[in-house]
């Protein structure tokens, strides 16, 4: 209740900044894009993280215009990005199901597009695997998205819903990894069994696979030699606030 009435003051006031986690060919350690990250700073309580907020958003409703104000600040960051020579990089922006719930979701995405100026194939939304059982009219949703020229993926894939049939089935893009089989990669063979085989996947139905939460070259080595492309984690870079994200990309040139 306290901390409900805090979200409502925080997005009134605009309480929220995006953070910045670069995603790489981990090949060639070239940057390809960014997720974004919401931050909540509340004038007493400091930095609040979305794990303490996320839901209660979603619960309350209070995600479709905090979500709206999320893809419009990416879109705006990333135009602007553009703008300054920094052209190739897309833009990864969490959604909620409550948001592709939400009967004017298209109609907002399109007008954010337009008011930023972004073209929309450098945005990308990430979708968690649990939206594909949740929501009735996922497909035709996804087709709408799709059709504005947005780019989607599967979020912590691996984690969630047991079949694997909704792909086939599913206008999706890219496979993200889970962070959970990242982490032991290095030292474990079912996390290697299971990479290998939704990269097979992925090749096959003709899919991108990125894999989260890489922290040591270790990751990067057995990732490599089984065949993942992309990568975000720690090792290359936490999450950075616009300026600090602007300075990596300069280093990273
Ligand atoms: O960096 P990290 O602590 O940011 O994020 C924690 C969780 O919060 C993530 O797993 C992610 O699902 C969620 N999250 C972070 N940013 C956003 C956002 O902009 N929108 C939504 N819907 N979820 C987010
Ligand atoms: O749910 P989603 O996958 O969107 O959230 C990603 C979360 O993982 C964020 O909280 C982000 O800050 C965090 N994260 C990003 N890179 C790493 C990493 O290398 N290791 C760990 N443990 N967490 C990471
Ligand atoms: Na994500
Ligand atoms: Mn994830």
């Amino acid at each position: 209740r306290l901390l409900e009435n805090a979200l409502r003051q925080a997005i009134i006031d605009n309480q929220f900044y995006l953070e910045y986690q670069p995603k790489l060919n981990i090949a060639t350690n070239e940057l390809i894009g960014m997720e974004a990250l919401v931050r909540w700073k509340h004038p007493e309580l400091g930095i609040i993280p979305p794990v303490k907020f996320i839901s209660l958003a979603e619960s309350t409703g209070l995600i479709i215009p905090l979500g709206e104000w999320i893809l419009r600040e990416s879109c705006r960051q990333t135009k602007e990005l553009h703008d300054k020579g920094y052209g190739n990089l897309s833009v990864s922006v969490n959604i909620s199901v409550r948001q592709l719930e939400d009967p004017y979701f298209i109609e907002k995405v399109q007008k954010v597009l337009d008011e930023t100026g972004l073209d929309s194939k450098w945005l990308e939304f990430e979708l968690t695997e649990s939206i594909f059982a949740d929501l009735k009219n996922t497909v035709s949703i996804l087709q709408e998205v799709r059709n504005l020229g947005i780019q989607i993926s599967v979020d912590d894939f691996g984690t969630g819903y047991s079949s694997l049939s909704y792909i086939k089935h599913l206008p999706v893009d890219t496979l993200k990894v889970d962070q959970s089989f990242v982490k032991d990669i290095h030292v474990n063979q079912e996390s290697q069994a299971i990479v290998l085989a939704v990269l097979n996947l992925a090749k096959t139905i003709g899919l991108n696979v990125i894999a989260e939460g890489i922290e040591l070259e270790e990751h990067v080595d057995k990732l490599s030699e089984k065949g993942l492309l992309f990568g975000q984690g720690y090792y290359y870079s936490k999450p950075l606030k616009s300026d600090a994200f602007e300075e990596f990309i300069n280093n990273n040139n």
